[in-house]
């Protein structure tokens, strides 16, 4: 069994109803979850829309390899209804991200671990310091907490 951090976000319809959900299906599937944060309302980063988003993290734990985890989160998303249109962000109904895996740095044709943005946004790093507060990024080598307190 490995730790894992997943980001949850959505800012399509009720958006805590939709991470519940998605928690929910990440259970039935086998990933036991071990801590979820509260839930934050954030403005839409790196794109414009007028729907806030919910965003919350969650630690779970799995049997499944890095590759295995993101398919099954992708098939999740769709499940919820999550669309895909084009390559820029646009408002979603759930997004899951795996931010950690371990202390693994992976880089596979479909996933790239630790997460290359989880360090720059806030609406990640504030529901992971919660949960993960002392979780050393495996590349950058500092915790959670130090790495949210040195974003401006
Ligand atoms: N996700 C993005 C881009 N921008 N902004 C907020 N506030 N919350 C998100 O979850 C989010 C975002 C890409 O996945
Ligand atoms: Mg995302
Ligand atoms: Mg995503």
């Amino acid at each position: 069994m490995i730790q894992v951090a997943i980001s949850l976000g959505s800012n399509l319809g009720n958006g805590e109803e939709n991470i519940l959900k998605s928690i929910e299906l990440l259970n039935q599937n086998g990933i036991e979850i071990l801590a979820i944060s509260s839930f934050y309302k954030t403005i839409p980063e790196g794109f414009l829309s007028e729907n806030l988003f919910t965003n919350a993290a969650a630690i779970a734990q799995t049997n499944l390899d890095a590759d295995g985890l993101v398919k099954l989160i992708l098939s999740i998303e769709i499940q919820l209804g999550r669309t895909r249109n084009t390559d820029v962000y646009e408002d979603r109904v759930i997004d899951l991200d795996v931010l950690l895996f371990g202390n693994e740095v992976i880089e596979t044709e479909i996933a790239i671990i630790p997460h290359p943005r989880m360090h720059l946004r806030r609406f990640v790093l504030e529901p992971l310091s919660e949960i993960a507060p002392n979780w050393e990024h495996p590349i950058l080598k500092s915790n959670i907490i130090d790495i949210l307190k040195h974003l401006n």
